[in-house]
């Protein structure tokens, strides 16, 4: 019998914990195949974020280490300049990233820092709850502002891939997302892209993914499909997919 799928070997063989339909699954499974195919495993060190990706150290198949929240990018700046010959990436959520975080993707995408960031945006804070991130739309529900976010008290989403991009220390942003098959495949590839990039010594890389959270969403754990509607119906309007910057590509 031809094996035709099998699991990557920069994931560990242990049972994740996150709820059913939740994205982040999905953006381990792309990261670890990418590491595999790229054959970058042993060299690999990632930094584990502070959200529901917590134990991202738990699940892959590299050198990992936990950073506090926001300060993924810091820290990742920290390995790269003290290790120059590793492949780092910060995988980071949208809490991590664009809240308490921001100050420092913005300076290390400034600084041109070599590094490969997988930012999972999935518009609310999902390990504390359920509160208002940055990135939730306007009118979605959170427990912080539970009649819907209102611009004229809670401000407008952050787009941060078109923030990002107008660094000059920006080789490459791209926001995919995971919420069907095409999504899922444009973002192995943009993942593949952004760590071929640090092989090739190139600048600041990051991907943004447009990922589920059922549990926080409102949406019946028992269905996830609601939630993968909400991203193609809802949060690519305010997010839309596509490459912003790919300086290669001139
Ligand atoms: C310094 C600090 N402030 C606040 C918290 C509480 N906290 C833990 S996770 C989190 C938000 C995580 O949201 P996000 O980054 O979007 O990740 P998700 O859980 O949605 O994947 C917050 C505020 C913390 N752990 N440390
Ligand atoms: S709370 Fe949301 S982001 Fe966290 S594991 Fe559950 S579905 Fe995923």
């Amino acid at each position: 019998m031809q094996l035709l799928n099998e699991k990557p070997k920069s994931l560990l063989d242990v049972q994740m914990h996150y709820c059913p339909g939740c994205g982040h699954g999905i953006v381990h499974r792309l990261v670890a195949e990418a590491m595999d195919e790229l054959n970058i495993r042993e060299k690999t060190i990632g930094v584990a974020p502070v959200g529901c990706s917590v134990f991202a150290d738990h699940y892959f198949n590299c050198d990992m280490i936990q950073g506090a929240h926001g300060r993924g990018p810091a820290i990742a700046t920290g390995i790269k300049r003290s290790i120059p010959e590793s492949i780092v990436f910060s995988y980071q959520g949208d809490g991590d990233l664009a809240s308490i975080g921001m100050g420092e993707i913005i300076h290390a995408a400034a600084r041109g820092e070599k590094l490969t960031v997988i930012f999972v945006n999935n518009a609310i804070y999902g390990m504390t709850g359920g509160q208002m991130a940055p990135t939730t739309l306007i009118g979605q529900k959170a427990t912080t502002c539970v009649d819907g976010r209102n611009p004229e008290i809670n401000g407008f989403p952050i787009r941060v891939c078109e923030m990002l991009a107008t660094l000059d220390g920006v080789v490459y942003a791209e926001r995919t997302s995971v919420h069907n098959v095409a999504g899922v495949v444009k973002s192995k590839n943009a993942i593949k892209k952004a760590f071929q990039n640090q092989i090739e010594n190139k600048g600041f890389s990051i991907v943004e993914i447009l990922s589920m959270c059922p549990t926080n969403w409102g949406t019946r754990l028992d269905n996830p499909s609601e939630a993968t509607k909400y991203v193609s119906e809802s949060m690519v309007k305010i997010f839309p997919p596509g490459i912003y910057k790919d300086v290669s590509a001139k």
